[in-house]
């Protein structure tokens, strides 16, 4: 009898390994969701992302436990002596390394949040990932450089 229950329980596991094998594959550091005034039109959320397995993932769409009007994700980047960001359609992360979401660089963008969250708030992401996997991440909002990356409260979003 204790044993069949032993054989289910080994059977359910090896199901549930087998389904969150792409999850474990990507493992998420330290995300966190920069502060910003009341009014901001735009929250950015950054975090190191690191692929373990042997093929690409890439993260093809965010959803948030955050009211906003919608997700992008951006990467910013120098053109003409200028720092600009430039929404992309998925951010890669190649087999055996890490893609790092920071200010300057990738980022997630928050747009049009009905309210803004203060600092030691959490927020939840749920990463989309390319095999259509999803995996849930707790970001924590606290404070991050501003004027380093393209963004600022003046700077249209769209
Ligand atoms: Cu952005």
């Amino acid at each position: 009898m204790k044993l069949s229950i032993f054989r289910a329980l080994g059977t359910l596991l090896l199901i549930l390994s087998v389904f969150s094998v792409s999850a474990e594959e990507l493992t998420v550091t330290d995300p966190w969701v920069r502060t910003a005034p009341p009014n901001a039109p735009a929250l950015a959320a950054f975090m190191t992302l690191e692929n373990r397995s042997g093929s690409d993932i890439s993260v093809v769409d965010i959803r948030t436990s955050l009211s906003v009007d919608r997700v992008e994700l951006h990467r910013t980047i120098m053109t003409d002596g200028m720092m600009k960001m430039h929404p992309q359609k998925l951010i890669p992360v190649p087999p055996h390394s890490s893609t790092e979401l920071k200010p300057g660089s990738w980022h997630i963008m928050l747009i049009g949040p009905k309210k803004v969250p203060t600092e030691g708030e959490v927020v939840h992401l749920i990463l989309v990932l390319s095999d259509g996997s999803e995996q849930i991440v707790t970001a924590s909002v606290r404070q991050g450089k501003m004027m380093m990356d393209g963004h600022s409260n003046k700077q249209k979003v769209d």
